[in-house]
C-alpha cells in the first residue's frame, strides 16, 4: 500500500457515496452519521426487527457497534448480520467495553459466534478480551496499552479469522499474516466521544468500496488519522469542543496531497 492508493480509496468513497448501515449507540449517533456524511459516505441507522434484514442487504456495510447494547439491539444485529453475510455485505464490529462486564462479554461472544465478521474493531483490552484473552479494561477506555498490541492483532485474527484492527497512540491491523502499523491522529481523539465509533463506521465505508479489510482499515486509519492532525492545528489548542468541529470539516476537505505529506504507516510482516 502507498499513499496514492490510499487517496484512489477516499476518492472511491466520495464517488461512490456508500450507504453504510450503522446499528451503533445512544451516545455517539449523530457524530457517526455527521462524520460519515463529511467522508463522503451515506449514512443510514435502522434498529427495526422488521426492517434490519431489508436495509443490511443493500448497504455497503453494515457496522454493529455494542457501546449501549440492550436484547433488542443485539437481536437487530444478529437479524441484520446474517442478512448482511447472506448477501456479501461486509460486518464490521465495534465490541466497545467488552470484558467490562460479563453482559458485554457474552453478547460479543455470540456476536462473533453466529456471524461472519470481516474486521472488528477496538481498543487493545476490548480486542483481547473478546477472543477471550485477559486485558485489563475499566468501562469503555483503554488507557494505555499494555502489552505487545502488534502481537495481539495477529493472534486474534488468527483466532477469529477476521482482520484485527488495534488502535490507540499507535493502531495495528493485521489478518493474522499480514500487518501494518498506522502512527497517524492526534491526543484531541480521545477527548471526543465517539472518535472510535466513528472509525469503525468509517472503515464501514472504506470496506464498501474495496473488498479488501486490510486494505480498507489502513486506508480509513491513515485518513482519519491525517484528518485529526489538520484539525488540531486548525483548533488552534483552544480544546476538545472545537476540535471536534474542525474535525469533521477536515474529513470532508482532506485532499490527496495532505494524505501524501501526512500518511505515516508501515508493512511490518510478509
Ligand atoms: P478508547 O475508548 O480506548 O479511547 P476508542 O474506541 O475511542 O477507544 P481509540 O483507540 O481512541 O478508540 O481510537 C480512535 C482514534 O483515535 C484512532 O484513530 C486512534 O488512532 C486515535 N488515537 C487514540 N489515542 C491516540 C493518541 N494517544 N494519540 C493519537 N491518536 C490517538
Ligand atoms: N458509553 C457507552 S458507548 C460510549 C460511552 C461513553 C461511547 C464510546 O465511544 P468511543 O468511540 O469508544 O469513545
Ligand atoms: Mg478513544
Ligand atoms: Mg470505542
Amino acid at each position: 500500500m502507498n499513499n496514492y492508493e490510499i487517496s484512489s480509496l477516499l476518492e472511491k468513497v466520495r464517488a461512490i457515496n456508500p450507504l453504510v448501515h450503522n446499528i451503533t449507540n445512544v451516545v455517539v449517533t449523530n457524530f457517526t452519521a455527521n462524520g460519515l456524511l463529511a467522508i463522503g459516505a451515506s449514512p443510514v441507522m435502522a434498529y427495526a426487527h422488521e426492517e434490519v434484514a431489508d436495509m443490511a442487504k443493500i448497504a455497503g456495510a453494515l457496522v454493529l457497534n455494542m457501546g449501549t447494547l440492550t436484547q433488542k439491539e443485539v437481536k437487530s444485529m444478529l437479524i441484520a448480520g446474517s442478512s448482511a453475510n447472506e448477501h456479501g455485505v461486509p460486518v464490521i464490529f465495534d465490541p466497545v467495553g467488552v470484558g467490562a462486564t460479563p453482559y458485554r462479554t457474552e453478547t460479543a461472544k455470540r456476536i462473533l459466534g453466529e456471524l461472519n465478521i470481516s474486521i472488528i474493531r477496538g481498543n487493545a483490552a476490548e480486542i483481547a478480551n473478546a477472543a477471550g484473552h485477559q486485558w485489563e479494561i475499566k468501562g469503555v477506555d483503554a488507557g494505555e496499552a499494555q502489552g505487545n498490541t502488534i502481537e495481539l492483532a495477529g493472534t486474534v485474527a488468527k483466532e477469529l479469522g477476521s482482520v484485527a484492527v488495534i488502535t490507540g497512540k499507535q493502531d495495528v491491523v493485521s489478518d493474522g499474516t499480514l500487518t501494518y502499523t498506522i502512527n497517524n491522529g492526534h491526543p484531541y481523539l480521545t477527548k471526543v466521544t465517539g472518535a472510535g465509533c466513528l472509525l469503525t463506521s468509517v472503515i464501514g465505508a472504506f470496506s464498501a468500496v474495496d473488498k479488501d479489510p486490510v486494505k480498507a482499515s489502513v486506508a480509513a486509519l491513515v485518513v482519519y488519522g491525517a484528518a485529526a492532525e489538520m484539525a488540531a492545528e486548525a483548533a488552534n489548542d483552544k480544546g476538545p469542543g472545537t476540535f471536534q468541529i474542525e474535525f469533521l470539516n477536515s474529513l470532508y476537505n482532506i485532499t490527496a496531497s495532505d494524505i501524501e505529506a501526512r500518511g505515516s504507516f508501515e508493512k511490518i510482516s510478509k
